[in-house]
């Protein structure tokens, strides 16, 4: 099977990065949400600057002051998740009024976008092998052209339990699967227009945000707007438990990766505007895919800019993350249908999430905002 030598590169990339579980058995200070699994160029420069700028689909955003970062481990109903320990510590920080998208971007609006301007995914090209083998060790043979050929991460219940470090259990490097064919060749998107789009790189957002004359937000803005006007408060809804009451986003309910009881009535990604809104009047916020945010990835951002007001911040000048130090990566927020509590609890208003600007996945996606017009 071609893959395994995909895999082969992974789990060598992987090796690199050390994974480390901190004491505190409640602070991981990395998440496997996210693998990295080739490099690939960015090809962004193609696209003309759009002249849409509607506010058609978008929810006004007034600005404000807010709270952003962790709420603390401790559940409203005493239960335990994930919280990473780049969340720490909760700082100040200041809004200006912007527009946002209500939904992720669907397939339908992403298909106007390539039919305008035959934009070409990061996903639908093959990895270059130049790239990739800078980041290997020297001497890592080539793989074959078959395995050099466009492709994403897939993902793949398993039949049981398995060890939640190794995500090439789960993920699977899967030649054409692509924001057309999620799960690959043999499938497609018919009747998923709102559905949101998948396997999206941050350079392909980038992109699509370039044409709409529209951007991506900042970490801070999508905080500020998960959060919805409420203070101290763990989810986009409030502190109610993800899996009590109603369902409320779109997760994996169950055990992960091979048991999801589907209360919320999705295995994969859902229609966007499945569940309520937040406060906000922004569906998804928490689940379904995760959004790519424009700031660069820093384990110690928050640290840096603890003991300031920050006034709009954009993020750090430079990308790190402990686990892959080598790799340069943008933040993502909100989580997917496949976060759970055992896991990473990706759905919280302060999780992190971060992944090299190249990368895409089955449960990769994107918002857009605008900026307002001072009255
Ligand atoms: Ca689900
Ligand atoms: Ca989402
Ligand atoms: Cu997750």
């Amino acid at each position: 099977m071609n893959n395994s030598i995909v895999f082969f590169l992974v789990i060598l990339i992987s090796i690199f990065s050390c994974k480390s579980v901190s004491d505190d058995s409640h602070i991981r200070s990395n998440h496997q949400c996210m693998p990295t699994p080739l490099e690939r160029f960015s090809h962004s420069d193609s696209v003309v600057n759009g002249t849409q700028n509607s506010q058609e689909g978008m929810v006004f955003i007034q600005g404000g002051s807010f709270e952003m970062g962790s709420d603390g481990n401790i559940k409203a109903d005493g239960e335990k998740g994930y919280v990473g320990s780049d969340e720490f510590p909760k700082h100040q920080v200041e809004i200006n009024s912007f527009w946002m998208d209500a939904t992720e971007v669907t397939n339908i609006q992403f298909k106007a976008f390539v039919d305008a301007t035959g934009y070409v995914t990061t996903a639908e090209i093959a990895p270059d092998w130049e790239e990739i083998k800078k980041s290997l060790p020297p001497g890592t043979p080539r793989p074959p052209d078959s395995v050099l050929a466009p492709a994403s991460l897939v993902f793949i219940q398993t039949d049981g339990p398995v060890l939640l470090q190794d995500y090439s259990q789960w993920w699977r490097w899967t030649i054409g699967a692509n924001w057309r064919h999620p799960f690959g060749p043999g499938s497609n998107i018919e009747g998923k227009d709102n559905y949101p789009v998948v396997h999206i790189s941050w350079d392909d957002a980038q992109s699509y945000c370039k044409w709409a004359g529209k951007r991506l937000p900042t970490e801070a803005e999508w905080e500020y707007a998960s959060r919805g006007g409420q203070i101290n408060q763990i989810y986009s809804w409030g502190n109610e438990h993800i899996n009590k009451g109603i369902s409320k986003a779109n997760s994996w309910e169950g055990d992960f990766p091979y048991n999801n009881e589907l209360n919320d009535g999705y295995l994969y990604t859902a229609p966007v505007k499945s569940y309520l809104p937040n406060a906000y009047g922004l569906y998804d916020m928490a689940g379904n895919v995760w959004e790519w945010c424009q700031d660069w990835y820093h384990i110690d951002y928050y640290k840096m800019i603890a003991n300031e007001i920050s006034n709009n911040p954009d993020g750090p000048n430079v990308s790190y993350d402990p686990d892959e130090p080598y790799i340069k990566k943008r933040v993502m927020k909100g989580g997917s249908f496949m976060c759970n509590d055992s896991y990473c609890s990706g759905y919280r208003n302060s999780m992190r999430m971060k992944s090299s600007p190249d990368t895409g996945s089955l449960h990769t996606g994107f918002r857009t905002v605008m900026d307002a017009v001072s009255p």
